[in-house]
Formats: structure tokens, C-alpha cells, sequence
């Protein structure tokens, strides 16, 4: 684990972000742990989630045109990681997001910002099953544009729909490349090294036992 994954960890349980208990997901499945990236809520968080993402993604080495933020979760770290590129890492990288809402006045059309074509990569908070990013993807399929990545703070590393985790779904249907600040086994090896949180590791252990790829 790199010392910015770690960080972000800390980051993440200080914020009440990352937190350990009894959690039911999308999915149905019961989870000793849950990730509610809406509680990074104020400027110095999104000022450093900004940096995280862009930390991940240049450590990643992905070429991409555009980075793209579904609605909604996804818009203000689409945002925060094109300025956190442009200042940590001198690269001016174009940004869009799409609206829920169509919109049937004005310049009409569902995207904001730049154009959405060429290399995307597109920016979310956390990859479970991969649903969401399925649903992101028509988007990114109906503007002609194609799929360089996927770029998240979590990725549970679960599996999907099948034996292959909803990652290696993602990969294979789209070619494209998933970067996560952290992973699950980042979590786990970060609560074997923290007295106060290691309480919760069994449970944590025993969760990716069952749905872990
Ligand atoms: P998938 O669409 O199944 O990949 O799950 C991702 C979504 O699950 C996120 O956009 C959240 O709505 C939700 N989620 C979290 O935010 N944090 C978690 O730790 C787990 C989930 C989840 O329900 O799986």
C-alpha cells in the first residue's frame, strides 16, 4: 500500500466516510463495512479527495481525452480532480457531466462541459456489483465516445453477477481499465496495522471470504 492509500483511508474514517458495522448494499448483500463518499461534505474534502483522484490517476498511467462525472455523485469529483490535475500535475484535462433531467430549451442536450468523445474516463465513488457503471456507460456508447477507464475511491472487490468480480466484468465487456484509490484488501491490510480498528478485521475477512474475488 502506498502511503497517499493509506492516507486516504485515514482520510476517509476521520470524515465518518468509511465506517465499520452492519450494512445492507444495492445488491441485498450484507456488509461489516460501507463507503458514503456524500459525507466528504465540505471544501477541504473535496480539495483533497481531489488530490487523491488525481493521485490514483496519474500513478495508474492511463492516456484519456476527458474525464466524465455521472450524475450526481459523480460531478463534484469529476470536478475536484480536474482541478487538483491542473494544479498538483500541470495537465489541463477537459470535464463533462450529464443531466437527469432533459432538457428541451437553451443549448439543449444532457451533457455539460466539454464535449464527451474520444478516450473517457469516467469518475464515480464506489464499484460494488457495477451497475452503476453500466448505466454511465449507454452515455458514454450513445455519444460515439469509448471507454479508457473507470477511475473510483473503492473498489470493494466483489464479485459480480457471475464467479468474475463486477471489475473484471467492467474489463471485459469494455476494455477499459479500473483505478481505485484503494481496494478492500488496502482496507484489510490497513486494520491489521491499526490497534484501534482492528477489532473489526474478522468480520471484514470473513465478508470477503464469502463475496471477495
Ligand atoms: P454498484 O452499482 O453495484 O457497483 O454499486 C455502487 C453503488 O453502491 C454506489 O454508487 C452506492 O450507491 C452504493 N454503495 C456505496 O456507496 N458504498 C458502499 O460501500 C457500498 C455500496 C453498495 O450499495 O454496494
Amino acid at each position: 500500500m502506498k502511503d497517499y492509500q493509506k492516507d486516504f483511508i485515514s482520510f476517509a474514517i476521520d470524515r465518518g466516510v468509511l465506517k465499520f458495522g452492519e450494512f445492507t448494499l444495492k445488491s441485498g448483500r450484507t456488509s461489516p463495512y460501507f463507503f458514503n463518499a456524500g459525507l466528504f461534505n465540505k471544501g477541504s474534502d473535496l480539495a483533497k479527495l481531489g488530490r487523491f483522484y488525481a493521485a490514483a490517476l496519474m500513478d495508474a498511467k492511463v492516456e484519456f481525452d476527458v474525464l466524465f462525472g455521472p450524475a450526481y455523485k459523480g460531478i463534484p469529483i469529476a470536478t475536484a480532480t480536474a482541478v487538483a490535475l491542473y494544479d498538483h500535475h500541470q495537465k489541463d484535462t477537459p470535464y463533462c457531466f450529464n443531466r437527469k433531467e432533459k432538457k428541451d430549451h437553451g443549448e439543449g442536450g444532457n451533457l455539460v462541459g466539454s464535449e464527451l468523445n474520444g478516450k473517457v474516463m469516467l469518475v464515480d465513488d464506489v464499484i460494488t456489483a457495477g451497475t452503476a457503471i453500466r448505466e454511465s456507460m449507454e452515455i458514454v456508447e450513445a455519444n460515439g465516445a469509448s471507454l479508457a477507464g473507470v477511475l473510483i475511491a473503492l473498489d470493494r472487490q466483489e464479485k459480480g453477477k457471475g464467479e468474475l468480480s463486477a471489475i473484471q466484468e467492467v474489463e471485459r465487456d469494455f476494455g477499459a481499465t479500473i483505478i481505485s484509490i484503494v481496494g478492500l484488501n488496502d482496507i484489510i491490510e490497513f486494520l491489521k496495522d491499526d490497534p484501534e480498528f482492528n477489532q473489526h478485521l474478522p468480520k471484514v475477512q470473513a465478508y470477503r471470504e464469502q463475496y471477495g474475488v
